[in-house]
């Protein structure tokens, strides 16, 4: 860069990393990403401070790590660490109120739950009345774009798709089922009585256990409510009973408010069905209008991906000099529009900065959840428009617009910003930097696709999924997870994992940043199984034409997941229920609450599910013990952490070949002895 460029940018004080004393990150154990590595080493020469300077400068709290600080009063924070050597004989830790170990970290992880829970529902709640305004046709912006998926949830809100008119069964009109559906879809978040609409479509033999044990949801917004009162002082002093109010928000969650996310978001916005695009910040065009959307609700992102592809726009973008307008996504929103219409992804959580560190992003469009408050200081400095979108979510920065979405002027508004980021191409101050790496990407699957591509679509179910599971080709399938943390090198335990499952014959279902990270080192294509996979899993891929890895969307979307072991408990052979079958659950980089969530839901689920990185546990040893191990005996899913990438998808290779032998389809799976080496020896002759 020459002098006279880098005097433009505008650095200003205090946001320097570079004060004497300051370290900078060493960006090869930042990250195992070129891409990444190229743009922390741009940051440190522009003196511009990131996540990752950030994380080699401050230790996390070593208390708050153990999940044993208690600040839920005025007297603390009390802070119960472990004694250096351990407990010897009795744990005689007390807060002042007398608050055991156990009853802190239980406080603590029920308070994630609830946020995460309330993240993915409030997310869902916005969607829902979206989709209101959608069928009271109060809107021009939304439609009902996918009317089947519509007919096929009505019944589980007890809507009818039928009507009987002079003895004769007809349709009903799409229009009368849209808003009965919005309307009692609405109700989850507050109804007085009853339990979740959702609930049922689980196995039968899981809604029993979860009626057993009294965790049925009632409505979601009192079950997040409820956890607030419960870990208030000197309410709920029994983690055992605390964890159940934890599981009962987290199954308003998975169960409930992500899975009506995903579900109306597909009626709106389309059922995702694979389609081919890229990923990394290697799809950011020097010579075009660079917009990358950030955050995780798709409600604005689909208006602006509409107008982006407008001709009059294309033409104002070509009026100020660039050659088009180059849409990309960080985090789940770039998940959701990437799922639905092939918009490539910009990066992950831990890429946010440096998206603008490139000097090409011309606007950065936030919503809600993952966005740094940092990326406004980052954007100062250069000519980067940063808008803020969401009522709630503003920023303290000056230098952020706030342009508020209102889905009544949805498309006006997404015009608006669109013309401002064009108007700022020919701000740029900076010299443009974009990273080459990007990796081809196969994304979009879904319970539905998985069931064209692996069942058939006169079968219409998961069979072929199941037989290949049963004769041993399919060892099990992953639920591979989550975000990325600055306390461990972005991507490293990602990448790790998904490999060593996939070469152990584990069919991997991605969602979120995993799913991002995947796309990046290219194993969501199908040529990565005769690369990557044992010969079995290879085997299956190859000859039905997928990769051995299934982008299933954003973290919402995990209640895909979900529902696509349901569909494989119930297409036989493997069990009554999700615990009884052969499948993991991982998150091998999480930092957010809503991980937390995701996980315990999982686990209530009946997924065995481990966590990397540090689990907020660990202070309280039998609170942990028993998430990791008594939980397994009540809903057949437990917790686990591992840190070390290898030995965590060990783990959970470990427990499905358990489940594998209980089933008695061990013995399948013995007959698939031959490994790469014998394979490829095999194809020679
Ligand atoms: Ni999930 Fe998506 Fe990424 Fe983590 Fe954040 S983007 S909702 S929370 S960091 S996976």
């Amino acid at each position: 860069m020459s002098e006279e460029v880098k005097h433009k940018i505008k650095v200003v004080p205090g946001e320097k990393s570079h004060q004497k004393k300051k370290k900078l990150a060493d960006p090869t154990t930042a990250s195992i990403d070129k891409a990444t590595r190229q743009m922390i080493t741009r940051s440190h020469d522009l003196e511009i401070e990131t996540v990752f300077d950030r994380a080699a400068n401050m230790k996390p709290c070593n208390i708050g790590v153990q999940g044993t600080c208690c600040k839920n009063c005025g007297m603390g924070p009390c802070r119960l660490p472990l004694p250096k050597n351990g407990i010897e004989g009795k744990d005689d830790r007390k807060g002042l109120c007398g608050a055991s170990p156990n009853t802190i970290a239980a406080r603590n992880f029920l308070r994630m739950i609830a946020s995460g829970a309330a993240a993915h529902s409030d997310h869902g709640r916005c969607v829902a009345e979206i989709f209101l305004s959608a069928a009271r046709q109060e809107t021009e912006a939304y439609k009902i774009k996918d009317a089947n998926k519509l007919i096929s949830i009505a019944p589980h809100f007890n809507v009818e798709t039928t009507i009987e008119i002079d003895g004769e069964i007809k349709d009903r009109n799409i229009d009368e089922i849209a808003l009965e559906v919005a309307e009692r879809a609405l109700n989850e978040w507050g109804k007085p009585e009853d339990e979740l609409l959702y609930l049922k479509r689980a196995p039968a033999p899981l809604y029993e256990k979860w009626k057993k044990n009294g965790v049925l949801p009632r409505n979601i917004d009192r079950e997040i409510v409820e956890i607030m009162h419960r870990t208030h002082i000197g309410v709920d002093q029994d983690y055992k009973n605390m964890i159940k109010q934890g599981t009962r928000a987290a199954l308003a969650d998975g169960w409930g408010g992500s899975m009506m996310a995903t579900d109306l978001q597909d009626i709106l916005f389309g059922t995702p069905y694979p389609l081919q695009s890229e990923a990394n910040l290697g799809v950011m065009k020097e010579d075009h209008v660079n917009i990358i959307i950030h955050g995780h609700e798709p409600v604005l992102s689909e208006m602006i991906v509409a107008v982006s592809q407008m001709k009059e726009m294309e033409d104002y973008a070509n009026e100020k000099g660039a050659k088009g307008i180059q849409l990309s996504g960080i985090c789940c929103t770039a998940n959701e529009i990437l799922q639905r219409h092939g918009v490539p992804l910009c990066g992950t959580f831990l890429q946010q900065e440096l998206a603008i560190i490139t000097g090409a992003c011309d606007a950065m469009v936030v919503d809600i959840q993952c966005i740094f408050q940092n990326v406004a200081n980052v954007a100062k400095c250069f000519h980067t428009k940063l808008i803020t979108t969401h009522p709630i979510a503003k920023m303290e920065q000056d230098n952020v617009i706030h342009i508020e979405f209102d889905e009544h002027y949805a498309l006006e508004d997404a015009k608006k910003i669109v013309r401002l980021a064009i108007d700022n191409f020919e701000n740029r101050s900076a010299d443009v930097i974009i990273p080459k790496q990007k990796g081809t990407q196969i994304a979009g699957f879904g319970v539905e696709s998985i069931q064209y591509h692996l069942g058939g679509m006169f079968r219409g179910s998961y069979y072929t999924l199941n037989d290949n599971i049963i004769n041993g080709r399919i060892r099990g399938v992953a639920g591979v997870v989550g975000c990325n943390n600055a306390r461990t090198t972005h991507n490293e335990g990602h990448i790790a994992v998904v490999k060593e499952l996939i070469k152990n014959d584990v069919l991997v279902l991605t969602t979120g940043c995993n799913g991002i990270a995947c796309a990046m080192e290219g194993l969501l294509v199908p040529e990565a199984a005769g690369v990557y996979c044992g010969p079995g899993l290879a085997e299956v891929c190859e000859t039905v034409g997928i990769p051995p890895v299934l982008h299933m969307g954003s973290c919402v979307d995990n209640s895909r997941i979900l529902l696509a072991a349901t569909e494989v408990v119930k297409a036989g052979g493997l069990g009554n229920d999700i615990s009884d079958l052969p499948v993991a659950g991982s998150a091998p980089e999480w930092m957010s609450e809503k991980a937390i969530s995701i996980g315990h839901y999982f686990v209530s689920s009946g997924v065995y599910t481990v966590f990397g990185v540090t689990l907020p546990t660990s202070g309280a040893p039998v609170f942990q013990d028993y998430l990791f191990n008594d939980l397994e005996k009540i809903y057949g899913g437990m917790w686990d952490i591992e840190d070390d990438p290898v030995k965590h998808a060990q783990k959970m290779i470990a427990h499905i070949d358990k489940k594998r032998q209980a089933l008695g389809i061990d013995k399948a799976r013995e007959r698939v002895l031959v490994d790469m080496e014998a394979r490829r020896e095999m194809e020679v002759v």
